[in-house]
């Protein structure tokens, strides 16, 4: 076959446009220019089949601006996945793997390894770093959590991206364990017997925290130079001391039933609520990096809930009950978020 375009090369990788430099035991984020930034080229290319909107790759190729240098990525299974390598064309233009759903972390993680034994044993160069990325959706980590625990116990260097989109979008939008109380999906339906999901969603940035790595973060994609600062750390810190998690909410118009230029308006309303807190924990200290309530931008979780096709009937007075019950919720987590922000010793 013809190739249309050619791999990237390290140098074009490597734009040395950001760069970090702690201050106060804060790490600061120096040379952000977002004109620099969107020139670099792409690692993901457009083109690929992703629905108008789709948050999901806005996201990641915010996160790779903050990341400089060689990449290997991984990506399970999943919309990030499928719209991306429909045979024989491929939107990645850096090496790419993909393995079966649940077993990514142990593969990239053996892989991670093979590389730095080789290297070890003077059977490859080894002059130049290579940042490991790990890419999954969260029903990714329904199915396979065990693998991403398991490395993230183990240490090996390597980023893990969880992109949250609140469901399985790409089998056609069933629960996953963090969609939220009350939302609607194709497995947790609106009706005479069912009032969108049961239960509470699933923390996994609290998870992986849990497990003592070097680095935790949050993100969206329209707080950009949030995400490029912590991405930048994120390669730091997996390139020199270990395993590094982050957790991007990610819109998808089709499964949320949204218009997509009102995409920013709500993924803003989901962190001023404080569903989604943008914070990130440093070698076991947790630093909230957005406070909505600071900034006077804090809104109760209607404010999020009304601006989504899916969250629709619970504007409706014999849903308040599970609106309040989300609330009671959402505020119990950014209470305890924020006992640890003000406590090192928590
Ligand atoms: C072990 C296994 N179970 C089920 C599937 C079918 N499957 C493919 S993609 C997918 C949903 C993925 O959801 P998520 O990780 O949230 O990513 P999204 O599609 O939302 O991007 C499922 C269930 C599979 N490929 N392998
Ligand atoms: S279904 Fe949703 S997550 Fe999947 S490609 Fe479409 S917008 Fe993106």
């Amino acid at each position: 076959m013809e190739r249309i375009v050619s791999p990237l090369t390290k140098e074009s990788q490597s734009p040395g446009i950001i760069r970090l430099e702690t201050k106060d035991d804060e790490i600061l984020l120096k040379g952000f220019n977002k004109r620099k930034l969107a020139a670099m080229p792409k690692r993901i290319l457009p083109g690929h089949g992703a629905c108008p909107g789709c948050g999901i790759f806005p996201s990641l190729n915010t996160v790779m601006r903050g990341i400089e240098g060689n990449v290997v990525v991984l990506f399970h299974t999943g919309c990030a996945m499928v719209v991306t390598t429909g045979y024989p064309f491929s939107s990645h233009r850096v090496t790419y793997i993909h393995n079966l759903f649940q077993n990514g972390a142990a593969t990239m993680s053996g892989l991670v390894e093979a590389y730095h034994t080789l290297v070890r044993k003077g059977r490859l160069p080894g002059d130049e770093d290579i940042t490991f990325i790990m890419v999954t959706g969260d029903g990714g980590h329904d199915i396979g959590p065990g693998p991403s625990i398991g490395a993230a116990i183990r240490g090996h260097k390597m980023i893990l991206i969880e992109y949250d989109n609140e469901a399985y979008m790409n089998t056609g939008t069933q629960l996953s364990f963090t969609t939220p109380l009350g939302h609607q999906t194709s497995t947790s339906g609106v009706g005479p017997g069912e009032r969108g999901k049961a239960f509470h969603h699933k923390d996994t940035a609290q998870i992986m925290a849990a497990c003592h790595i070097p680095y935790v973060f949050t993100g969206i994609e329209s707080n950009a130079r949030d995400l490029v600062r912590k991405a930048a750390i994120a390669q730091k810190m997996a390139g020199e001391e270990g395993f590094v998690f982050g957790k991007i909410l990610s819109i998808c118009p089709l499964g949320w039933r949204t218009v997509e230029k009102d995409s920013v308006d709500i993924m803003q309303r989901a962190v001023d609520c404080c569903f989604f807190p943008l914070y990130e924990v440093t070698k076991g200290i947790t630093r909230i990096t957005y406070n909505p309530e600071e900034k006077g931008n804090k809104v109760p979780v209607i404010e999020w809930l009304k601006t989504m096709g899916k969250t629709r009937h619970l504007t409706k007075p014999e849903n308040a009950d599970i609106v309040e019950e989300f609330q009671r919720e959402v505020d119990r987590r950014w209470y305890r978020l924020k006992a640890l922000h003000d406590n090192p010793m928590l």
